[in-house]
């Protein structure tokens, strides 16, 4: 995919997905990608906290065959060099990894960076920064990121207001909660342990972009 059709997805995707080794196999998930895309997925990422290179280069291939034809950006948590080698679509950056500037050294212009904020005041400083899009959270306590003070659900409508990038709400949502945060003006979520410990990935993801498109039943 060119630049600018990753970041047209971005801008249309409701939902973006996390595949972590935390909560699940990668034997797993070609499956899942299947089923999460089938759902409605817009972005998915591979976060593999702990993996060596090699491994999550293969993975990465392999979600890439799923991916790929289905026009769904394909994001690597870290690891720039491990995405340019798979030619995957963008590289997914913390506020204590390198800077983006840095990271699209490595990736070049044709790839997006994503940077995790956790405050507006990050929020902002990451779009000044030249990120892509952003996350931000964590929203509500998560044990995927269990070190992390929720934000909450203050500065969403500031952060919509100054933040012209796409932004991801992340941390603790799940499809109960989707409802209450499209009110409060949320229109774009990642879902790491919701989706991978759904036993319907594909309904669930449908369930979560129909709310946040804010269409009716
Ligand atoms: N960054 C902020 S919260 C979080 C990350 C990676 C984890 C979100 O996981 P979950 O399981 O959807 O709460
Ligand atoms: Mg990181």
């Amino acid at each position: 995919m060119t630049k600018d059709e990753i970041i047209r997805k971005l801008h249309e995707a409701k939902l973006y997905a996390i595949l972590d080794t935390g909560y699940s196999k990668p034997e797993d998930w070609p499956r899942l990608a299947l089923e999460f895309i089938t759902g409605g997925v817009g972005v998915l990422q591979i976060r593999a906290k702990h993996a060596a290179d090699d491994d999550l280069l293969a993975w990465t291939r392999e979600i890439l065959t799923v991916s790929a034809p289905a026009g769904v950006p394909l994001i690597i948590n870290d690891h720039p060099a491990v995405a340019v080698s798979a030619n995957a679509d963008g590289c997914h950056v913390g506020q204590d990894d390198m800077p983006v500037a840095e990271v699209r050294k490595i990736t070049g212009n044709e790839m997006i960076v994503g940077k995790s904020t956790h405050s507006l005041v990050q929020a902002i400083a990451a779009q000044k920064e030249g990120a892509d899009y952003i996350g931000f959270g964590p929203i509500f306590a998560t044990p995927t990121k269990p070190d992390y003070q929720p934000v909450g659900t203050a500065d969403i409508q500031q952060m919509t207001r100054q933040v012209h990038i796409p932004h991801f709400c992340i941390g603790g949502v799940k499809l109960e909660n989707c409802a209450a945060l499209h009110s409060q003006g949320v229109r774009r979520v990642v879902i790491v342990s919701g989706l991978l410990q759904s036993r319907a990935p594909s309904a669930y993801a449908q369930e979560v972009c129909r709310i946040l498109a804010g269409s009716p039943r």
